[in-house]
């Protein structure tokens, strides 16, 4: 998919971030969703991101570099109950924190589980992107999951809880099968 693809840096101090600015895309969703297996999809590269580690372990923002020209972002997943509410609310104030400090967040793919209904944190997490005005993909992960006929049902969910711009935006996503990639990447090429 893409060549040239890097780790940079876990960002656990927000001093961290990248002083070489380039187009960033964010990954967000919740834990489990699948962002870590989304970037090895995406980026073509199977062992780039951790996947099915322990969840909830992750708690840094990490920076992988795509050919020089854009980073993606992996932020922490949130969600995970048996996190301390102390260290939620970290969670909350360091993402926050890195859209105020970041300039140049080109995009944010929002992950969420076709299966399920998006949940509270799901819509805060909309909020929080709407407030700081960036571009807003939601992805739909695991479809291969789904029958067709549950296709309709996942974007009605969206389009209920998240609102029909979202829902008309939605990427069906699967890493098992990789369908969708073709399409994320039209988004990133897009957006340089
Ligand atoms: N069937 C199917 N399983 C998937 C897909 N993507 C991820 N999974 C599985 O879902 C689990 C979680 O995937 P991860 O990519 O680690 O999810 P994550 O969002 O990075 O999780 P955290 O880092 O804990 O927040 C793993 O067992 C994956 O194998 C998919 O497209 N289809
Ligand atoms: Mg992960």
């Amino acid at each position: 998919m893409f060549s040239n693809i890097k780790y940079l840096i876990s960002v656990h101090n927000l001093s961290q971030l990248p002083k070489v600015k380039l187009p960033e895309f964010v990954v967000c969703g919740r834990s489990n969703v699948g962002k870590s297996s989304f970037l090895n999809t995406v980026t073509g590269k199977k062992n780039l991101a951790l996947v099915g580690q322990t969840p909830g372990k992750t708690r840094a923002i990490n920076f992988f570099e795509i050919e020089n020209k854009f980073y993606l972002v992996d932020l922490p997943g949130f969600g995970y109950a048996k996190v301390q509410k102390t260290e939620r609310e970290q969670w909350g104030k360091n993402i926050v924190q890195y859209f105020e400090l970041s300039e140049s967040i080109a995009g944010v793919f929002h992950l969420i589980d076709s299966r399920h209904e998006p949940t509270p944190l799901d819509v805060k997490m909309k909020e929080m992107i709407n407030f700081f005005n960036v571009s807003y993909f939601p992805v739909l992960t695991k479809v291969d999951k789904l029958k067709r006929s549950e296709r309709n049902r996942s974007k009605n969910d969206l389009k209920n809880i998240l609102g029909e711009e979202a829902a008309g935006n939605a990427v069906f996503f699967s890493s098992l099968t990789g369908e969708g990639k073709q399409e994320i990447k039209k988004i990133i090429l897009g957006k340089l």
